[in-house]
């Protein structure tokens, strides 16, 4: 056994030496050193040996194996420098370099740090709360229990749970459930935003889409109220839009706060005069709030009356179709990188 080993040593230690070319040398690499060589049925086979000689002809073995091995590598490194033909090589560094196609975030993400950042430099935490939500935080915590026709407003996806699994899962219809998810650990005076991504089962156009980005914004204390809503809404549209914007609320109905409203931003195109884009009217639709309702509270662990808080939801393609005049909302999750590459 020892000798077959020495021999295959002087075999492809000669072999190896006469190798011409890089192809030659992982020819023999694979003859000396493969899983059908010569060498690697010997490693097999030790197995079969007696204790001493097992532990002779292994350590020999395994050094040879190292041997050939390095021998290999070290051949290669020599074949590299001996094929290097400077003629051959020449770099002209005066050719200009080429430019690293770079990416970019997403539109989404960019309005999204932006608008973070206009938040907490007011103050603000930022929450989070699961895409995937009970049917409890999206609905019967804010005040819609199981048979509440203002369900049908938010038609979703349901998720199919486990089996056994208690409580019924969706993809969460916006961004209101994180508001009960803060309370029930955090206790006012706070002010939080949310922004995240929301889902509806809903037939898609220009304006609407099954899978889209909403901003929460949550204030709680003893003594908040609509006017405290009204000036931080200017605040953030202004700066948003980087000129001066008045904000109208309108009654509107939202089973979670009480009173309800729309709430409109002066018009980014015409600056009230009237336009298409406004169709006339010098406002722009933006989005949801109210002072949250006290069943809310009481549901997130507060006690009736002690509390007064607004909360506001709106979605984040909305804002960027009424800032880059954008024409189809359906833009955003398209892929399309002639759309992307814009902002
Ligand atoms: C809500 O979702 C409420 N949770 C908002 C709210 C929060 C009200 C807190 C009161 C207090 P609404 O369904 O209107 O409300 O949606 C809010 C905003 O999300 C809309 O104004 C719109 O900007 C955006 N939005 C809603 N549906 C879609 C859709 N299918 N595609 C794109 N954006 C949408």
């Amino acid at each position: 056994m020892e000798n077959k080993i020495k021999e295959i040593k002087r075999s492809a230690f000669e072999e190896i030496a006469n190798a011409k070319t890089s192809e030659e040398l992982f020819e023999l690499k694979i003859k000396y050193l493969g899983r059908k060589s010569e060498f690697n049925s010997i490693l097999k086979g030790l197995k079969d040996l007696s204790g001493e000689e097992r532990k002779t002809i292994g350590q020999l073995a395994n050094s040879v194996k190292g041997e050939i091995s390095g021998l290999i590598e070290e051949t290669e490194r020599l074949l590299v420098v001996k094929s290097f033909d400077p003629e051959k090589e020449k770099i002209d560094v005066t050719i200009p370099g080429r430019k690293m196609k770079k990416g970019h975030l997403h539109p989404l993400s960019i309005v999204r740090n932006e608008i973070e950042d206009i938040f907490t430099a007011m103050g603000f935490e930022i929450a989070d709360g699961p895409e995937v939500e009970t049917e409890y935080y999206n609905f019967d915590a804010l005040n819609m229990p199981k048979d509440h026709p203002a369900r049908d407003k938010w038609d979703t996806f349901w998720v199919k749970g486990e089996e056994g699994q208690k409580e019924r899962t969706l993809l969460r219809t916006h961004t209101s459930p994180v508001q009960v998810r803060f309370m029930e650990k955090n206790k006012p005076p706070f002010r939080i935003i949310s922004p995240g991504k929301c889902f509806r089962n809903e037939a898609t156009d220009a304006r609407h889409e099954h899978t889209f980005y909403q901003f929460e914004a949550l204030v709680v204390g003893d003594d908040i109220n609509v006017g405290h809503f009204k000036f931080l809404a200017q605040q953030f549209f202004s700066s948003f839009f980087k000129k001066e914007i008045d904000v109208r609320v309108r009654p509107s109905f939202f089973p979670f706060v009480e009173p309800g409203f729309e709430f409109d931003i002066t018009c980014t195109v015409c600056g009230q005069k009237g336009c298409p884009v406004c169709k006339g009217t010098g406002w722009l639709e933006v989005g949801g709030a109210g002072m949250v309702n006290q069943e809310v509270f009481v549901a997130s662990g507060y006690p009736r009356g002690k509390y007064q808080g607004f909360a506001w939801g709106f979605g984040l393609e909305r804002l960027l179709i009424i800032r880059h005049k954008i024409d189809d909302i359906r833009n955003f999750h398209s892929g399309d990188l002639r759309f992307i590459k814009q902002f």
